[in-house]
């Protein structure tokens, strides 16, 4: 019904009101300005933080917080790219909520659903933190940008601002704690508005009393719920506005109804969003996070394990919005490891050492290292670590081990690394055998598109390099790769803009040495291109004043090329005696070269009669983001980002933002054919502000392509041009899905799917598959009939043992009756296992001595404090000190696992102490004790002393 309605309305209300904070820019703040304040104000105060613990100076960016300055303040500009899409990521999901729930008014806090946005909250902040707590960031990202959505709008939607409130409401993002006096459904909250003028609508006595109220919402007259004497939203799309009592009290907009308070509502909006984040900050101390305490265990010895907890937070809040030290790349490896892989798995070795030795402490250093073994009939498990020593000597202890018979299980470490690894990673695959699992081809490059993550094969012993017949464990199964097996790496690798480096044993060290020297940060595609059938043909990019370290990848049999540079000078491949081209290495079938750095318009004329790839790469911090989106279908316009491929043949659009430039602007957007010919179609560009472009193109192509953009840097005399990695496809066949993002183990969720194809009758092929071999169920076949759609539900289940905060990414792919098309949609949950604790530890003071003289010096003061976290709670994690300098002890209560005693000694001179309890599920408390309390404080005082905590203006946060 709803549907119906929705098609009814839609081009009715088009162009009226918002029912949110705007979703298109304007002079008003929106949800994705706010949150993007508030990230950027949340990542400033952490920086600050963490030089202050760190003893160095911190220097505030300039106002406007932009990306750019903030990245640069925190000395994390290598970053820049990362961070910017964290923001993305996380805004687009708040945003996609005015999309995708746009009807359920527990999302906008409409209608009084102060409860229920509330759960979604406080439920979502669980998950937020569990998915940190394992690492799992991009799903934290998702997350936290969908519950932003509520807690923003009770800003916009509620009357707190009317209350005269001008601090967020800090109980929304505690689950146990109640957020005032809501209304009852029998209460009047509202009268009609006089005409225009709204500003005294909302009854005295709920002003006086400090009741909360919201406007009810609902775009068909006949159908509204509106109780008797309740508010409206507000707006022209809003049918119960129109209703006694008339009028609204959204501040969604300065043209709202109480859009006079809408600076203030968007402002409490982001202070609000500031603490949801800081609050997410300091949860992430629970777990043990080795590593990092081993990366900063010299100043943890000097100091004390309270301050290295807070390290730890400001080190997980970084990394979930994609700053890291030195450079935020992954290096990332995925590995053979079978019996005859010995010599390769040496080289792994060497490699991983040599770019560890190489980039130690530069700004080129990966901050996250990422290992996946596979042999068959196992791969994984999957190793991920920032501590760059470890993770050496994880890989020298590697040994090679099973793969019995001729295949392995690339596909599936494959898979593993790409659903862990950040997104735009770089990922090298080592193997010398075929894939046993070729039947997860698709669902790689599903992952490949959605990640945009290049992988490179470096494939030993295929028919290519090695014609005689190979030694082999069993002398029946030669482990040679043969041509179709090879072309399934080179397909992949074409997909993701990488190489299919095809070597012998003998020759894979150098290759990899190449490969090791190129493994930088800030790396840019400047052009690629592949002809598959090889052609002769020519290409041209552009070098800008940014780019550096210049360097040509070739794949392919007896190819040659030639140059011409800027100034019209060129150079043949096969001439050693040129100036544009050095250090030119051939090894197997891969060709690479160093260009020498001219700007402007370069040309490169391409000869062969076999298959190539060419790919033109430099290092730059300007570069480009980019999404493929959807007009909602919702009344109020606003874009969806796609989690499938776009639709072919019809027209579509693109979002694209640069990075690395606050004054780069955007002239052409291209889709460019990848393999065959050349043809390009290039959009109409439209600036959002902010760096953002909407392109959008009249057909999308039905061939492969790329995404190619050209622009300018203010002040720049040149054009840059950057394109994509990764090679894309639009699809005839649509795939739509919803579903929760949230699993709770043991309990089955399910998500129904539907699929539409333009073509005829006929069955469609389904396959799902998830990345944990968790249990699901999945029709195999659906019929469709030619123009129409259909539905089918997939289900998955956690085991009743998964830790919270896994992730767990479900791909559903649909393919047509001659298998010549298929489309997916990549979906990603994460597991919670709070078991309903949602409660922080508590703090109950049993002894407090401090007889302080004036004279503190040679004073001391004692107490002991005893942290539980409640009957039904996890249990208590973590006790640290976050401030005084006492001596401190920890002990469990005898007979109990879930109780812990402090006992806290310090001089009379620092007065305050302060303790960060935390329990097994992530929920944060603080506690704070000072010797200028009374004398002796009696356990039932204690929860008042709590209490007093928050009137001090500490933050007692759960
Ligand atoms: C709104 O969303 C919440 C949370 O996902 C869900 O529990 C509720 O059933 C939804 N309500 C409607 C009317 O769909
Ligand atoms: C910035 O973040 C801090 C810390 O969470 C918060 O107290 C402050 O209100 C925020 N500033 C703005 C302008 O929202
Ligand atoms: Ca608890």
């Amino acid at each position: 019904m709803m549907r119906l309605w929705l098609g009814v309305f839609c081009f009715l209300f088009l162009h009226i009101g918002a029912h949110a904070f705007a979703i298109l820019p304007g002079d008003s703040l929106n949800h994705q300005e706010i949150t993007e304040q508030a990230i950027l104000n949340a990542t400033v105060q952490t920086c600050r933080a963490l030089a202050v613990a760190e003893g160095v100076n911190f220097n505030f960016p300039a106002q406007p917080y932009t990306a750019e300055n903030v990245a640069a303040a925190c000395g994390a500009s290598q970053s820049l790219k990362t961070f910017s899409q964290a923001i993305k990521s996380i805004t687009l999901r708040n945003i996609r909520v005015d999309i995708r729930y746009f009807f359920n008014s527990s999302y906008h806090v409409d209608e009084e659903m102060f409860v229920q946005g509330k759960g979604i909250i406080t439920e979502g902040i669980a998950a937020v933190k569990a998915s940190n707590r394992m690492e799992n960031y991009e799903t934290a990202r998702q997350i936290l940008g969908e519950i932003m959505h509520p807690l923003q709008d009770f800003y916009s939607h509620s009357n707190w601002v009317e209350l005269g409130k001008t601090v967020p409401n800090s109980n929304l993002i505690r689950a146990e704690s109640s957020i005032g006096n809501i209304a009852d459904e029998s209460r009047a909250t509202c009268r009609s508005c006089d005409g225009d003028d709204c500003t005294n609508n909302i009854l005295e006595d709920i002003i006086e009393e400090q009741i909360l109220t919201s406007g009810y919402f609902g775009i068909v007259p006949i159908v509204s719920t509106k109780p008797p004497g309740k508010c409206s939203h507000g707006g022209g799309i809003d049918q119960t506005s129109k209703i006694e009592p008339k009028g609204g009290i959204n501040k969604d907009s300065f043209k709202s109804e109480h859009g006079h308070l809408h600076t203030q509502a968007a402002n409490v909006a982001i202070a609000a969003t500031s603490q949801l984040l800081e609050d997410v900050r300091l949860a992430a101390g629970e777990r043990p996070f080795l590593e990092y305490v081993y990366l900063i265990m010299d100043q943890c010895f000097i100091i004390s394990v309270g301050f290295c907890l807070i390290l730890v937070q400001l080190f997980v809040y970084l990394r979930m919005v994609g700053i890291a030290r030195g450079s935020s790349r992954a290096l990332c490896f995925v590995t053979d490891t079978s019996k005859s892989m010995s010599d390769d798995i040496a080289v792994v070795k060497t490699v991983t050492s040599s770019i560890i030795e190489r980039y130690k402490g530069t700004e080129n250093e990966p901050s996250l290292y990422i290992l996946v073994p596979f042999s068959d009939p196992g791969f994984g498990p999957l190793i991920r670590t920032s501590d760059a020593n470890l993770f050496k000597n994880i890989v020298d202890s590697l040994t090679t081990t099973g793969g019995g018979d001729k295949e392995e299980m690339s596909l599936s470490g494959l898979q593993l690394a790409l659903t862990s690894a950040p997104f735009s990673s770089e990922i090298f695959l080592f193997t010398d055998a075929p894939a046993k699992d070729e039947q997860l081809k698709n669902t790689v490059i599903a992952l490949i598109e959605r990640t945009q993550t290049v992988v490179n094969f470096m494939v030993t012993d295929t028919v290519e390099t090695n014609r005689r017949k190979r030694r082999s464990i069993n002398q029946s199964q030669a482990r040679a790769i043969n041509e179709p097996e090879a072309q399934l790496y080179r397909d992949l690798a074409h997909a993701s803009g990488g190489q299919a480096i095809e070597v012998t044993k003998a020759q894979l060290p150098v290759a990899a040495a190449i490969i090791a020297q190129s493994a930088s940060s800030s790396v840019v595609t400047l052009l690629q291109a592949s002809r598959s059938p090889g052609q002769t043909d020519s290409f041209t990019f552009i070098v800008d004043q940014t780019v550096t370290n210049l360097r040509v990848y070739i794949t392919g049999k007896s190819v040659t090329f030639t140059l011409t540079s800027p100034t019209g000078a060129s150079q043949q491949s096969t001439d050693s005696s040129g100036s544009l081209i050095n250090n030119l290495q051939q090894v197997g079938n891969f060709i690479t070269a160093q260009l020498q750095k001219q700007v402007g318009k370069w040309k490169m004329e391409m000869v062969s009669t076999n298959p190539y790839t060419l790919r033109v790469i430099g290092q730059s911090s300007v570069d480009f983001l980019f999404d493929f989106v959807v007009p909602s279908e919702g009344p109020f316009g606003g874009f969806d980002t796609l989690d499938t491929r776009p639709r072919a043949g019809v027209t579509g659009r693109l979002l694209v933002s640069i990075t690395g430039s606050d004054s780069a602007t955007v002239n052409e957007v291209a889709l460019v054919e990848s393999s065959a010919g050349s043809e390009e179609i290039t959009g109409a560009v439209a600036s959002q502000g902010d760096g953002d472009y909407l392109v959008q193109f009249d057909m999308m192509p039905e061939v492969e392509f790329s995404v190619r953009v050209k622009g300018r840097v203010q002040g720049s005399s040149n054009d840059f041009q950057r394109q994509s990695s990764t090679n894309f496809r639009a699809s005839n066949l649509t795939l739509t899905a919803d579903s929760e993002n949230i699993l709770i183990p043991g309990t089955p969720v399910s998500v129904p799917f539907t699929v539409s194809w333009t073509g005829s009758d006929g069955n469609v092929t389904i396959r799902a598959s998830n990345n944990k071999g968790f249990d699901l169920t999945s029709p195999s076949m659906l019929f469709l009939k030619g123009g129409n759609s259909t539905n089918g539900t997939v289900t998955l289940s956690a085991p009743t043992n998964t830790p919270s905060g896994s992730d767990v990414i479900l791909t559903i792919e649909a393919e047509t009756p001659d298998g010549t098309d298929s489309n997916y949609i990549v979906l990603r949950f994460s597991i919670l296992n709070s078991n309903g604790d949602f409660s922080h530890p508590d703090c109950e003071l049993l002894n407090l001595q401090s007889n302080c003289p004036e004279n503190c010096s040679k004073s001391t003061w004692k107490l002991d404090v005893r942290v539980t976290d409640g009957d039904n709670g996890a249990g208590v994690d973590r006790v640290s000190l976050i401030q005084g300098n006492g001596t401190y002890n920890t002990s469990l209560e005898a007979g109990t696992g879930n109780i812990t005693l402090v006992s806290y000694t310090a001089s009379c001179c620092a007065p305050e102490m302060e303790l960060l309890v935390i329990d097994r599920v992530g929920n944060v408390g603080s506690c704070l004790f000072s010797a200028r309390d009374s004398v002796s404080i009696s356990v039932s005082q204690s929860l008042s002393l709590c209490l007093s905590i928050v009137a001090l203006g500490y933050l007692l946060l759960n």
